[in-house]
C-alpha cells in the first residue's frame, strides 16, 4: 500500500477502536438533562484511590472528610489531597472479592466526636455482613483506634451479592442499616416478603441503649418490636438490594434506592409522618412490575423507576439542602452506576412527583455524599470525587 493508504487504514482502525471503547464504556445513548450547561460535577480531590464507595465529613472542626475504600480502608481527605496515613485499615477483616462485597458503609455517631463512635458495614472473610463499632483515638482525630472494634450484628449471607451496605443515623437518633435479600436471582429464599429474616430489609436499632445482653435496643415503635410477626430489628422490608438510602435533613422523609433484577430500577419514598406501610414489595414486584408470588400485605410502590435502557443499577443520593446552589433546594438526587445518568426527583405544586434527567455523566456512580454544609458530592467508582457546582457561579 501507498503511505496515503496506510494512513487511511490506520485512521480507520483507530476510529473503530475508539468507537468500540466508547460502546464498552457506556453502552447507553447520551441524554440531555435539565442541568446541562448550568451545573457540573467538578473533581475536588486530586489523588485517587481504587473503588471508593462513600464519603462523610466529621463535625470535628478539622475540615477533613473520611473517604471509604471498598477494600477496607478509610482515608482522610484534606484540602483536595488524601493524607498518606489512613484513618483505619481493616483490609485483613474485609472480603471484597465480589463486586458487591467489601467495606460498604460508614456512619458517624450523631454526637461524634464527643461520643467517639463510628459504625461500619462490611462483608467479612466468610462472606457475611458485619455491623461493627470503632472509636476514634482519644488524642488524634485523624486516627481510629483499631483495638476498639465492637460487634453490633453479624448477618449470615447465603450468596456473595445483594449485601446492601448503607448505614446511617436517622433524625430520631436510631441506627438504620440496609441489607439486601441475600443474593441469587429472583430472591430464591423468598427473604423479601418475610420480615422474620433480617435480609431484604432496613433495620432500625438503638445503639445508645443496649438491653437484654445485646449491643443495642429495639425502638418501641418498630413494626415488629414484640417479635411476633417479624424480627424486632426490622423497620422496612420487601427490598432487593437497597444501595444507599438517606433522610431528608429538613423533613425526615426517607429515600431508598433499590436495585432491581433484570428490568427495573426504583426509588422508594417513606414520608416521615406516615409509616402505615413499610413493605416495599420485592419480590412480588420489581419496581411497579409484577415479579412473582403474592405480597405479604400492602405494598408501598416506588415514586420513580427506570428500565435497563437507561442504566443497570440504581445508586441513591440525597435531598439537597446546601447553600451554594439555591435553585436546587429540596431536590432529591440519585443516579445509575452503569449509565452515569443523574436524575432529580421533587414534588410539584400539586404534590405530584417530577422525575427528570439532570446530567448524563461518564462516571460509575458508586455513591453520593454530602458535607456538613449540605453540598452534594458524587463518588465515581473509578476513583474520582466530584462536587456539584454551578458552571457560571
Ligand atoms: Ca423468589
Ligand atoms: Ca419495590
Amino acid at each position: 500500500m501507498t503511505p496515503r493508504r496506510w494512513l487511511i487504514a490506520i485512521l480507520f482502525v483507530g476510529i473503530i477502536s475508539l468507537t468500540a471503547y466508547g460502546l464498552l464504556k457506556r453502552g447507553y445513548a447520551q441524554l440531555g438533562g435539565t442541568g446541562d450547561g448550568v451545573y457540573t460535577f467538578e473533581q475536588v480531590v486530586n489523588d485517587q484511590i481504587a473503588r471508593p464507595v462513600f464519603m462523610v465529613e466529621p463535625n470535628d472542626g478539622s475540615g477533613c472528610h473520611f473517604l471509604v475504600q471498598q477494600s477496607g480502608v478509610i482515608w482522610v481527605v484534606f484540602e483536595g489531597a488524601i493524607e498518606p496515613e489512613p484513618f483505619l485499615d481493616i483490609q485483613d477483616l474485609v472480603n471484597d472479592t465480589a463486586n458487591e462485597q467489601g467495606l460498604l458503609g460508614m456512619a458517624l455517631h450523631p454526637d461524634y466526636p464527643n461520643t467517639p463512635y463510628f459504625y461500619l458495614n462490611y462483608t467479612d472473610v466468610n462472606d457475611d455482613t458485619n455491623i461493627v463499632r470503632y472509636e476514634v483515638s482519644a488524642n488524634d482525630l485523624e486516627k481510629a483506634d483499631p483495638t476498639t472494634r465492637t460487634e453490633i450484628l453479624t448477618i449470615t449471607q447465603p450468596a456473595r451479592n445483594h449485601n446492601g451496605g448503607m448505614l446511617e443515623f436517622g433524625p430520631d437518633g436510631y441506627l438504620y442499616i440496609a441489607l439486601g435479600d441475600g443474593g441469587g436471582a429472583g430472591d430464591p429464599q423468598e427473604n423479601g416478603q418475610n420480615p422474620d429474616t433480617l435480609l431484604g430489609t432496613i433495620l432500625r436499632i438503638d445503639v445508645d441503649n443496649p438491653v437484654n445482653g445485646l449491643p443495642y435496643g429495639i425502638p418501641a415503635d418498630n413494626p415488629f418490636a414484640d417479635g411476633v410477626d417479624g424480627a424486632p430489628e426490622v423497620f422496612a422490608w420487601g427490598l432487593r438490594n437497597p444501595w444507599r438510602f438517606s433522610f431528608d435533613t429538613t423533613t425526615g422523609d426517607l429515600y431508598i434506592a433499590d436495585v432491581g433484577q433484570n428490568q427495573w430500577e426504583e426509588v422508594d419514598y417513606l414520608p416521615a409522618d406516615d409509616w402505615s406501610v413499610l413493605n416495599f414489595g420485592w419480590d412480588a414486584f420489581e419496581a411497579s412490575a409484577v415479579f412473582e408470588g403474592s405480597p405479604n400485605g400492602d405494598v408501598l410502590m416506588p415514586v420513580a423507576e427506570y428500565d435497563h435502557n437507561q442504566g443497570c443499577s440504581v445508586t441513591g443520593g440525597y435531598v439537597y439542602h446546601g447553600t451554594e446552589l439555591p435553585d436546587l433546594q429540596g431536590t432529591y438526587f440519585y443516579g445509575d452506576y452503569c449509565s452515569g445518568i443523574v436524575w432529580t426527583l421533587s414534588k410539584d405544586g400539586n404534590g405530584d412527583w417530577v422525575n427528570e434527567v439532570f446530567l448524563d455523566t461518564d462516571y460509575n456512580i458508586s455513591s453520593f455524599a454530602v458535607d456538613l454544609e449540605g453540598e452534594l458530592y458524587l463518588i465515581d467508582h473509578g476513583g474520582q470525587i466530584l462536587k456539584l457546582v454551578a458552571v457560571n457561579p
